[in-house]
């Protein structure tokens, strides 16, 4: 696969300062598909420098000529859609079908949402005698995870770049080449030079250097809670703007009305899909008693069916660490209906579909986030009860409701303590705010609601 050796700063590719690098794994096959240079505190800080420096011009950009640059850069990624759906599946391992439907449509749709609301944006309001100015944070931090590698980056770039704030993205390790592809892309749409900065580099190093940059004025992050706690101190100390999207558990309930096999499908299929690296993936599945025998053995054959066509899970870290949960799941009493302990393959970072029938609230895959393949079947007595056990855990990112009628969903989906409810199925809109209630994070990504992450207020009095 095509990688650069350098770092995107100041509109041109130039020489990492580190000399150490990354290589590159496809995760189906284990085998190296290229190699990018791993950043340091210095390059992060050369970007950074880049990025304050180009940050007055941008932000005095009519956001009119934002908006074009943004419909511009949606068209670059339109033009390059094959050429991103192969590179996710090469470096993350997703099927091709997802790579296309998911991986390169969403960031396409997001890019695209934020190239309107660019141009319609009130970045202006008189209220009452006063006017309110919406003006750029300034210089954005943002340190993306490997599980919609090309999502991640445009949630946090395009909202940044309709506001006016310049960017340095430290992208996932796992997957920094679809991130040089992202920078090529910026690059052919016209972005100004220093508007938009990649360093890629591992964690710890390179992410960590940018979280804790005094030229940075907003850290936005999407990864596990543990960093994002950190990350958040660090920003707290510092008073500085954070936005955190972390991690989830989200509970799909059907309520006794439902069509239970629908429900029951979709909600392993949205399980499964992605290999179960999904934060907002559903992966309690509450049924009332009288109906779960049915529901577990509906689960557990939908579930037979995807084998390896879900893909592998991103690293062999990730792998074991899926595998360690399932282990848990059998120790702590919970039955196996799919899936289950394997072996590591030859070759590639399959985990099997698994779905655990008889989960109780307490059990340790009933309130960590696995993130991968891996369902927990739980049993309600009532409606209160489901909302007991959907309100359970320390996360509150998404979920869903099934119902036979529409109100009756809606209902129980407003007494959730969650960020986003599916609505007997959903559907995505790039619209819509997401992000999370509870430890699953702070702020909002995605339509007007993400552009205000990027966004302070001014009032000028009369
Ligand atoms: O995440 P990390 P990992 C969850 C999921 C998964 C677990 C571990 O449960 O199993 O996290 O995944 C950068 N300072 N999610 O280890 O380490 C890192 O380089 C600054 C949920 O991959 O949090 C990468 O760019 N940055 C999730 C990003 O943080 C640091 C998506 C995420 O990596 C850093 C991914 C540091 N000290 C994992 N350490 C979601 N919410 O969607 C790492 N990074």
């Amino acid at each position: 696969m095509k990688a650069h050796d350098g770092m995107y700063i100041d509109g041109a590719w130039r020489p990492a300062d580190g000399r150490d690098t990354i290589d590159v794994v496809n995760p189906a096959d284990e085998q190296v598909i290229g190699r990018v240079p791993a950043g340091n505190a210095l390059d992060v800080d050369t970007a950074v420098r880049a990025a304050r420096a180009a940050l007055p011009g941008w932000a005095a950009t009519p956001p009119a000529e934002r908006a074009a640059r943004l419909a511009a850069l949606r068209d670059v990624l339109v033009e390059r859609k094959d050429e991103i759906a192969e590179t996710v599946t090469a470096e993350l391992g997703s099927p091709p079908k997802l790579s296309q439907a998911v991986h390169a449509a969403v960031p396409i749709a997001v890019a695209g949402s934020y190239a309107e609301l660019a141009a319609t944006y009130a970045f202006e309001e008189k209220l009452g005698t006063s006017v309110v100015h919406h003006e750029p944070v300034g210089v954005v931090g943002a340190i993306t995870p490997w599980n919609y590698p090309l999502h991640q980056i445009v949630a946090k770039v395009a909202p940044a770049l309709a506001a006016g704030c310049t960017i340095v993205l430290k992208p996932a390790e796992d997957t920094p080449l679809v991130a040089q592809l992202f920078a090529e892309a910026v690059h052919e749409a016209g972005v100004p030079a220093g508007v938009f900065n990649l360093v890629t580099g591992l964690g710890p190093v390179a992410g960590q250097a940018l979280a804790e940059h005094p030229g940075v004025d907003l850290v936005s992050f999407t990864g596990s809670t543990a960093v994002g706690r950190r990350i958040g101190a660090t920003a707290g100390a510092a008073v500085k703007r954070v936005a955190l999207e972390l991690g989830g558990k989200s509970a799909n309930v059907i309520l006794p009305s439902a069509d239970l096999a629908r429900a029951v499908n979709v909600g392993v299929a949205n399980v499964m899909s992605n290999s179960g690296q999904t934060c907002s993936a559903w992966t309690r599945m509450l049924v009332h008693r009288d109906q779960y025998d049915e529901a577990v053995s509906l689960a557990a054959e939908a579930a037979a069916k995807y084998g390896d066509r879900i893909g592998p899970v991103v690293n062999a870290k990730q792998r074991d660490r899926v595998r360690g949960y399932i282990d848990k799941g059998v120790a702590e009493g919970a039955r196996l209906v799919a899936g289950g302990p394997e072996a590591p393959r030859e070759q590639g970072y399959f985990v099997s579909p698994t779905v655990f029938a008889d989960v109780t609230d307490e059990m340790t895959i009933a309130q960590e986030e696995i993130f991968g393949p891996v369902l927990s079947i739980l049993r309600y007595e009532d409606e209160d009860d489901a909302l007991r056990i959907a309100n359970g855990t320390v996360y509150g990112l998404a979920g869903a409701v099934w119902a036979g009628d529409e109100a009756e969903a809606v209902a129980f989906a407003r007494r959730m303590d969650t960020g986003q409810v599916d609505i007997n199925g959903g559907r995505f809109n790039p619209l819509a705010p997401f992000g999370g209630y509870k430890q699953s994070g702070v702020g909002r990504e995605l339509g007007a609601h993400g552009l205000a992450e990027y966004l302070q207020t001014k009032s000028l009095q009369f």
